[in-house]
């Protein structure tokens, strides 16, 4: 592949790990302890300490909400020492606040970083999303086609029974006409309580993680996200927002989307060239989560970069355990 040229400099993609590594660290504390908010609110403080240690002109286009309702890394905090790049961050401190409460798996502490304007401004909405991982013809999957034309073509392209397809979908019940319909071809399905960061990035990767394909609706910041990993991994996502009510309608307004109905393509999600970093906090089908052990902290993290097409997997051992404090 030719590497084109970036603003962004490559070591960034390894100070992220660092970002997510200690926010992971942070949130693995609590894990089991049934306390969500407390959970968010000491990820979100480790990620933004570390982050702002970072030489950028960062901006969060997408975070812990809007400025009035979040403290800290709000949509629109600039972040980093201002001395870098300018750059649109996209992050979650906790993808899975309650997955790290009641410690189970597939939680994750997560950062997307592109240049300046190559970001979906997501609202915080729902968005209707489908991924699948690469290789395969464009197009082989669309959200305008019903779940079972797109469970057969996927099926078909791999050369494999329907069957042996297993799609991933959160479990809600706003799912319940999706979840039959998938039933109905004979696809299995993996229901997932949340996390659907990693439910997209685990199609990317079958062979391991058992899943094929991702359908359904959750979070429309968690879908940029996923997008982000999914334009550095390689693989196929289309999301649209749902706005039925005039209150997410303004939502996405005040966001500057103009057309509310509009399919996204992975490349209209995340443009140019991005960087992504994930830290897993409980183990998953993605990454291991922390360990505490003696005098030593273990985290596991991926870092990707879309220019490239570079992914390393990053097991760390930290000795020095006062920068966790
Ligand atoms: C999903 C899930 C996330 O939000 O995006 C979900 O993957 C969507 O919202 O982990 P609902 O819970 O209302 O369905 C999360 O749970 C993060 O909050």
């Amino acid at each position: 592949m030719s590497v084109k040229s970036s603003a962004l400099d490559r070591v960034l993609t390894l100070e992220l790990a660092r970002v997510t590594e200690r926010a992971a660290v942070a949130a693995a504390r609590l894990r089991g302890h049934g306390d969500e908010v407390r959970a968010d609110r000491v990820a979100v403080d480790a990620m933004r300490k570390e982050l702002n240690t970072l030489d950028i002109a960062g901006t969060v286009v997408i975070g812990e909400g809007e400025r009035d309702e979040a403290p800290m890394l709000y949509i629109g905090e600039t972040v980093g020492t201002g001395k870098g790049p300018k750059v649109d961050i996209a992050l979650d401190p906790l993808e899975g606040t309650t997955i790290t409460a009641k410690a189970m798996a597939n939680s994750l502490t997560v950062i997307a970083v592109a240049e300046e304007g190559s970001l979906l401004h997501a609202p915080d909405v729902y968005m209707d999303k489908i991924a699948i991982g690469g290789g395969f013809p464009d197009g082989l999957v669309d959200l305008d086609k019903t779940p079972g034309e797109n469970i057969k073509a996927l099926a078909q392209a791999k050369g494999v029974d329907v069957r042996d397809i297993t799609a991933c979908i959160l479990d809600r019940s706003r799912h319940a006409k999706l979840i039959a319909a998938v039933r109905e071809t004979g696809a299995a399905i993996r229901l997932i309580g949340d996390g659907d960061v990693a439910g997209v990035i685990d199609t990317t990767n079958p062979e391991e993680t058992g899943t094929d394909i991702y359908m359904g609706i959750g979070g429309a910041p968690e879908g940029v996200l996923a997008a982000a990993a999914l334009r550095c991994i390689g693989g196929q996502m289309q999301g649209r927002l749902v706005t039925g009510s005039d209150a997410q309608k303004q939502r996405a307004a005040k966001m500057g989307i103009e057309d509310f109905d509009r399919k996204y393509t992975l490349c209209e999600m995340a443009s140019g060239d991005v960087m992504f970093a994930a830290t897993g906090v409980t183990d998953g089908s993605l990454l291991s989560g922390v360990r505490f052990g003696g005098n030593k902290i273990s985290t596991e993290t991926v870092v990707m970069r879309s220019l490239t097409g570079t992914i390393r997997w990053i097991k760390a051992t930290h000795s020095d355990q006062s920068k966790f404090e």
